[in-house]
C-alpha cells in the first residue's frame, strides 16, 4: 500500500469532521492535518546539561543551538526547514513575533521577548537534514526552573493539552545514572500507564557525553558501549535501542568547527613525547598548566571544542598520519558515534515516518474526541469524530501500525516467538508482493490463497495452545495480516 494512503485517509477524516466540531478544537484538528504533511517531529530530550543542544548541532552539522556549561536552553526550540532563514517566536496567550538569527546563523542568546512570555521558538533554516525531520531542542528535565522542564513534559506527554504541538518521536539522552524524573518522563511519552502494552517504537535512547564515562581503568568508549547495552535491556519498554555518542566531538567534527590553525596546534601536541601528552590529558587543569608549545588561549579553545577525550583522539589520528582539517574532522566524526545515532534515527523513525505520524495523529484525534464542551456536556460533532476515528483505526488500511508495534516488541525482546514463526512474521510484515510476503511457491491465486489460509490456521493453533498474552496479541495481528492478503490471492 502506498505510504501516502495512510496519511490521506486521516487527512480526509479531518476534512470531513472539522466543520462539525466546535472551536478551538476545529483549528486544532486542522493544524493536525497540516502536520501530517510536514516532516516527522523528533524531540531531543533528557536531563539538564545532558548535551541535547550539542547533539542537535551535530545532527544539523551546524552550530545553531547555543550550548553552555550553565543552564542554557530555556524554551522549546523547533528547527524547521524553510527560506528565508528566520526566527518565529510563538507567544504564550497567542500571537507571534518574527525575528532574525544572530550573525553566523546562530540562535541569539537573548530573545527580543521576555522568556516568560515565550511559548516556543521556531527557527527556519535552509538545512537539508530538516527536509526529512523537524528537530526539537528542549529545556532539560530537572531544571532548577521547573517551568522550563514543564514545557518539555508538555511537548512529549501524549496526553498533553496542546495536543497538536507534541512530538512524533523522541531521542532521549541518558547519562551515567538514570534519575527517577527521567524515567517518569519516558513513561509520559509512552502514554503513562506503564501497562506494558505501550510501545517504544517511537523512542530511541542515546547515551550522551560518552567521552566522560571512563572509570580510570578502561577507555571511556568501552565503558559507554557496555553501559548503552545494559540500558537497552533495562529500558527496553521505554526505548527501542540505546547508542552511545561523544556529542562534543561529534559537534566539532560535523559542524566543521575545527580550523586549519586548530589542526596545526593539535599537530604540535601530537609530536610531544607520548608519556608527556598522556599525562597532560589526565585532567583539564594539567592540560592547561603543563609546559607545552601551545599558547594557553588555544588550549582553552581546544578543551571547549573537544574536551580531553577529543584532544586525545585528534592527536592519535594526527600521529597515525591523518592530515588537514577535513580528514581530521572525518576521523573525529567516526570516533564520536554520530553515524550510528543518525543510522538509528533513520531506521527507527524515517523508514516508518508515515506510520509514526498517523499513529500519533489518531491518538490525538481520539483524545480530542473525548473532550467535554463545558458542564460535562457532550458535543455531537465530537461524538461523531470519535466514532469515525475508531472506525478508521479498525480499517485494514491502518493495519501497518499494529504490525509496526508487534515487530518492534520482537526487536526489543518484549515478545518472544519460536524462530520459525518470527521469520514468517518478519516476511509477512515486510513490504513486497503477496507472493513474497506469503512465501508462496507460485503466483497462482489458488496457491496464494491456500498459503494465507494455512498461515491463519497455524497462528490460530499457536494462539489457543498456550500462547502468553503478548504472543496472543501478536497472533491476532498476524492472522489479520494473512486475512488482508486473501483478496489479493483470489
Ligand atoms: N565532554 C563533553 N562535554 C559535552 C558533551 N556534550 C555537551 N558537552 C558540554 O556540556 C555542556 C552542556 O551542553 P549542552 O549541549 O548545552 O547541554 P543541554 O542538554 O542542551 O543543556 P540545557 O539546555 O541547559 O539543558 C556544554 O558546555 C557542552 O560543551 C560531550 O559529549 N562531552
Ligand atoms: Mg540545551
Amino acid at each position: 500500500m502506498p505510504a501516502s494512503e495512510l496519511i490521506e485517509r486521516v487527512a480526509q477524516l479531518i476534512e470531513e469532521n472539522a466543520a462539525r466540531v466546535p472551536e478551538p478544537t476545529r483549528s486544532e484538528i486542522i493544524a493536525l492535518e497540516r502536520r501530517l504533511r510536514e516532516p516527522l517531529r523528533v524531540a531531543v530530550t533528557g536531563r539538564v546539561k545532558a548535551g541535547k543542544s550539542t547533539l542537535v548541532n551535530a545532527l544539523l552539522g551546524q552550530r545553531v543551538a547555543p550550548t553552555d556549561i550553565s543552564e542554557c536552553t530555556r524554551v522549546v526550540t523547533w528547527f524547521k526547514y524553510g527560506h528565508p532563514e528566520r526566527l518565529v517566536i510563538n507567544l504564550r496567550g497567542g500571537g507571534e513575533h518574527v525575528s532574525q538569527l544572530a550573525s553566523g546563523g546562530v540562535l541569539p542568546r537573548e530573545l527580543d521577548v521576555p522568556v516568560e512570555q515565550v511559548a516556543s521558538v521556531h527557527a527556519y533554516l535552509a538545512n537539508t537534514t530538516l527536509r526529512s525531520m523537524t528537530l526539537i531542542d528542549t529545556p532539560g528535565l530537572g531544571s532548577v526552573h521547573d517551568e522550563y522542564s514543564r514545557a518539555t513534559r508538555e511537548l512529549i506527554a501524549t496526553d498533553s493539552t496542546g495536543a497538536a504541538a507534541t512530538a512524533d518521536a523522541i531521542v532521549f539522552l541518558m547519562g551515567g545514572a538514570m534519575m527517577a524524573d527521567e524515567l517518569e518522563t519516558l513513561q509520559l511519552f509512552k502514554g503513562g500507564d506503564g501497562d506494558g502494552e505501550s510501545s517504544a517504537a517511537n523512542a530511541v535512547g542515546v547515551l550522551s557525553r560518552a567521552d566522560q564515562l571512563g572509570d580510570g581503568t578502561r577507555d571511556s568508549w568501552e565503558v559507554a558501549v557496555e553501559l548503552a547495552g545494559r540500558y537497552a535491556g533495562t529500558f527496553r519498554n521505554e526505548v527501542a535501542t540505546v547508542v552511545p555518542v561523544a556529542g562534543l566531538v561529534a559537534e566539532a567534527a560535523e559542524a566543521a568547527l575545527l580550523t586549519e590553525r586548530d589542526v596545526r596546534e593539535l599537530s604540535r601536541l601530537a609530536k610531544l613525547e607520548p608519556k608527556v601528552l598522556s599525562r597532560m590529558l589526565w585532567s583539564a587543569d594539567r592540560f592547561s598548566s603543563t609546559d607545552a608549545p601551545v599558547p594557553p588561549e588555544t588550549r582553552e579553545r581546544l578543551l571547549e571544542l573537544l574536551d580531553l577525550y577529543g584532544i586525545g583522539a585528534a592527536t592519535r589520528a594526527l600521529s597515525d598520519g591523518v592530515s588537514g582539517a577535513v580528514s581530521l574532522r572525518q576521523a573525529l566524526a567516526s570516533t564520536s558515534g554520530i553515524a550510528e545515532v543518525k543510522q538509528t534515527i533513520a531506521s527507527h523513525f524515517h523508514e516508518q515516518d508515515h506510520v509514526l505520524k498517523v499513529r500519533s495523529a489518531l491518538d490525538i484525534l481520539r483524545r480530542i474526541s473525548y473532550r467535554g464542551v463545558g458542564d460535562g456536556a457532550r458535543d455531537p460533532g465530537l461524538e461523531r469524530l470519535r466514532g469515525e476515528v475508531e472506525k478508521l483505526a479498525d480499517d485494514p488500511v491502518m493495519h501497518p501500525i499494529a504490525e509496526l508495534e508487534i515487530a518492534h516488541d520482537c526487536n526489543v525482546g518484549r515478545l518472544e516467538l519460536p524462530d520459525q514463526m518470527l521469520e514468517e512474521m518478519r516476511r509477512l510484515f515486510a513490504p513486497g508482493s503477496p507472493r513474497a510476503r506469503l512465501g508462496a511457491a507460485s503466483n497462482d491465486a489458488q496457491v496464494l490463497r491456500a498459503a494465507a489460509i494455512d498461515g491463519m490456521k497455524r497462528w490460530r493453533v499457536f494462539k489457543v495452545t498456550g500462547a502468553t498474552p503478548p504472543q496472543a496479541r501478536a497472533c491476532d495481528v498476524v492472522m489479520r495480516s494473512f486475512q488482508l492478503l486473501l483478496p489479493a490471492a483470489s
